[in-house]
């Protein structure tokens, strides 16, 4: 038909993902397309009232003071780029259980309750205690993308991971010591060449990748609004600089991953 009527529409397969017959397919569908989009539109374009809060080198962090029912529940955006390293990368590292202890200083322990596909897994995380709150544990499906880039052909492709809060039958929540939190988490990731002029093969002094994380994150019970968001304050900074220069350490020496 298209050589027919002469208008060559490029016919782009939907993103399929092993995981699709799953119950939680159609929810991970829609969450992972709602936030790429948000993480997409940056702070410039996604209204006003985004406050910086972090700035180090090239990552910034900013949020937005928001409460329900008196529980802070701060959205959060931060933008990085960093060096050497591709989005594919950054995702992977973020993605996979194994090397979550490497980098996740806040985790106490880490279960992975179901490997949905090799992108998909259901995780159960109990976090470090705070005082003078509850500790924290939280149940959360994440789901790992590609988005390859087929309007703009000079535009770069997107690696994502998405996060997002779920229930599981055999772990209720606020059952034991545990106050259950819920969040929904972004991590997007493009990755950008600058292609050696010489025609020599791209290193990884050629390219850089442009982060930008998106976290709502809701204590799920009693915590005070001051130390939550001072814990915040610290910890996410904290969090985004060590995971990137984690990724940094693991890949230098490795052949570049696209
Ligand atoms: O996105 C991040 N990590 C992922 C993999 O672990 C995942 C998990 C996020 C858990 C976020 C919990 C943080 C807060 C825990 C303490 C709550 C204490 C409440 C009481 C305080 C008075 O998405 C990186 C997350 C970095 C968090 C700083």
């Amino acid at each position: 038909d298209r050589i027919k009527s002469g208008t060559a529409v490029p016919v782009t397969p939907p993103p399929t993902s092993p995981a699709s017959h799953h119950r939680l397919w159609s929810e991970i569908d829609n969450v992972v397309k709602q936030q790429v989009a948000w993480a997409r539109l940056g702070v410039g374009e996604s209204g006003t009232g985004w406050q910086l809060f972090a700035e180090d080198g090239e990552m910034r962090m900013y949020r937005r003071e928001e409460e329900v029912d008196g529980m802070v529940v701060d959205p959060l955006k931060a933008v990085h780029i960093v060096k050497g390293i591709t989005g594919h990368e950054v995702c992977h590292y973020f993605f996979s259980p194994q090397y979550r202890y490497d980098w996740e200083t806040t985790l106490e322990q880490m279960t992975v309750l179901e490997t949905i596909s090799e992108d998909t897994c259901l995780f159960l995380q109990t976090h470090k205690r705070i005082w003078p709150a509850s500790q924290r544990d939280v149940i959360f499906w994440s789901h790992l993308r590609h988005l390859p880039n087929d309007q703009d052909r000079d535009g770069p492709d997107i690696w994502t991971v998405v996060n997002h809060s779920t229930e599981h039958k055999d772990y209720p929540a606020n059952a034991g010591k545990c106050v259950r939190i819920y969040l929904t988490v972004c991590m997007l990731c493009q990755t950008r060449v600058n292609p050696p002029k010489d025609g020599a093969p791209i290193s990884r002094d050629d390219i850089s990748c442009k982060i930008t994380y998106c976290s709502v994150v809701n204590p799920g019970g009693w915590a005070p609004a001051s130390v939550l968001r001072a814990v915040y304050k610290r910890e996410y900074p904290k969090f985004l600089k060590r995971f990137t220069a984690y990724v940094t350490n693991q890949t230098k020496d490795k052949s570049i991953m696209f």
